[in-house]
């Protein structure tokens, strides 16, 4: 019964500890598992770099193509007056995340589940696409993507 005891408070510890907008936490199922590998093997000095606007209620542009193995550098510069968010579960799970510039530095990472922008900031999410495909993306913003925040990102070769 002790131990029993002993695993729960550590696991609400653990969950106590992990502040939401880091995205080193524990990695959730279905993303993908080799992605420090390929993060630690690429070469980042030159990545593809790619610029997004986020303004109420667009994403400029709203398709994006990226290759597969390629590093990648996108940058989301909010220009509107409120958060924005950058995300895209499907897409998500195939990319190996290197880290999150935002204004107050960087966090590493190997996987995010969502980018938020606060108005007038810029923050970069640099990446390796794994996977050939088309996904959606969108504002998670209440109604943003309805106003139409929303796109597609295709992976290429
Ligand atoms: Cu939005």
């Amino acid at each position: 019964m002790i131990r029993r005891l002993a695993v729960l408070a550590c696991l609400f510890t653990l969950a106590a500890c992990a502040p939401e907008d880091q995205i080193d936490r524990l990695q959730p199922l279905g993303y993908l598992t080799s992605a420090p590998q390929r993060v630690a093997q690429a070469d980042w000095s030159r990545p593809d770099t790619v610029t997004v606007t986020l303004s109420n209620y667009a994403f400029t542009p709203d398709h994006l193509v990226f290759h597969r193995d390629h590093p990648t550098r996108l940058i989301l510069r909010n220009v509107g007056d409120t958060t924005h968010t950058f995300v895209s579960p499907g897409f998500f799970k195939t990319i190996a995340v290197k880290q999150v510039v935002t204004p107050a530095g960087v966090e590493n990472g190997s996987w995010v589940e969502s980018v938020a922008v606060p108005k007038g900031q810029t923050k970069e999410l640099w990446f390796i696409p794994a996977e050939y495909g088309s996904w959606g993306y969108e504002c998670t913003v209440p109604f943003h993507a309805a106003m139409g925040m929303t796109g597609v990102v295709d992976v290429a070769p």
